[in-house]
């Protein structure tokens, strides 16, 4: 090092000396001590400036002077000098226990405390889906997972389903508990309408918390002349399951269905079997159109009707003030000499009007 770079850093740190001296003397005021900082910082950024000078260009000068040094200089040593970065000691890294929430799948549920259903056979523990066809305990048909309670995790509402209690349904609530274990809060749903007449078939999750479940008239897949499936929503109050939204009952009777007929006029016997025309007529007095329905003609005999199986007539909906003609083409087997017969045809699958008594009728037999 040459002896100018040496007077240089010898000055500046002289400098820096006389600054840090400076710290240990009487204040005189906040205006002294403001001027004192702001001397010692500006020596400090002077001797600082002068040492990085100093340190660029050392390394600089001595590889110019290198009678080797046609090459470029170690890329280090151009560098601008960073400060060294703040080193911060992380405060331990203690992991948070993983929290899971009340979801289930149907799997998950197998085992789980089942709600009371009508049929003790049922069980009280939910077990693996039956094989079609075959009666079984309580399962979880299908899982929605919501909202059930006060806090802001997940829960899972489960559509259980008993077969061996003419496939009555309910809506339980499952939760986690403590220890992780599956357990049930409460019945969302339980049994809906008469003796349990309807049924959930489906759920899904409600945005505001709770379920979203469909209803259906009956258990089963809907039949000509049942109201149609209602959505119907089901909440935790703060204290209870209760229903939130949707319809409470099925709609009341809005429409009255009627049918006569004109007489049956059968031709003579051939090969024991007589057939004949008879011409219904339905009559939808309103205020509603009606669903589907079902007309079904009885006998004591043997009865076929041309183009429709067995004895019943599907129908679709009849308009309110509306009246349809149905002409049937009749073969019934009957013996000889048991003319004149008696026939009944009757609408047997509107769970909904409001007067039954004209949904049936006996049909006159002529010769
Ligand atoms: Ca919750
Ligand atoms: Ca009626």
């Amino acid at each position: 090092m040459s002896e100018h770079y040496e007077e240089l850093i010898g000055g500046a740190l002289d400098e820096f000396r006389y600054a840090e001296a400076l710290e240990g003397a009487p204040t005189g005021g906040s205006a002294a001590v403001r001027a004192k900082v702001a001397h010692r910082r500006r020596v400090r950024i002077t001797t600082y400036s002068v040492l990085g000078a100093l340190l660029i260009a050392l390394p600089v000068a001595a590889f110019a002077a290198n009678p080797r040094g046609n090459n470029s200089p170690p890329a280090d040593v151009l560098e601008t000098p960073t400060p060294a970065p703040v080193v911060t000691t992380p405060p331990p890294h203690s992991p948070l226990p993983e929290v899971k929430d009340g979801r289930f799948t149907v799997e998950e549920l197998l085992g789980a405390p089942a709600p009371t259903f009508d049929e003790p056979a049922c069980g009280k523990k939910i077990v693996a889906k039956p094989a079609p066809g075959v009666e079984s305990k309580v399962f979880a048909k299908e899982v929605a997972h919501a909202n059930l309670d006060s806090d802001p995790q997940l829960e899972t509402a489960a559509l259980l389903v008993c077969t061996t209690d003419d496939e009555s349904t309910r809506v339980a609530a499952y939760d986690r508990d403590a220890e992780g274990k599956v357990v049930m809060l409460g019945v969302v749903v339980g049994m809906l309408g008469e003796r349990g007449m309807h049924d959930v078939i489906g759920i899904k999750p409600r945005t505001a918390g709770g379920i979203i479940a469909t209803v259906h008239y009956s258990t089963y897949s809907p039949e000509p002349g049942e109201p149609d499936p209602q959505e119907r929503e089901y909440a935790w109050n703060g204290s209870k399951f209760t229903q939130v939204g949707g319809p409470t009952t099925f709609a009341p009777a809005k429409t009255d269905l009627s049918l006569t007929a004109s007489p049956l006029r059968l031709g003579p016997a051939q090969n024991g079997k007589r057939t004949g025309t008879v011409t219904l007529t339905l009559t939808g007095s309103g205020p509603d159109d009606s669903h589907s329905i079902d007309i079904e003609l009885s006998t004591g005999h043997r009865i076929t009707i041309e183009g429709h199986p067995g004895n019943v007539i599907k129908h679709g909906p009849v308009k309110a003030e509306e009246t349809r003609t149905i002409t049937l083409t009749v073969t019934i087997e009957v013996g000889s000499g048991q003319s004149p017969l008696s026939i009944g045809a009757g609408i047997t699958s509107y769970a909904n009007d409001s007067n039954r008594d004209n949904n049936f009728v006996t049909i006159e037999v002529t010769e």
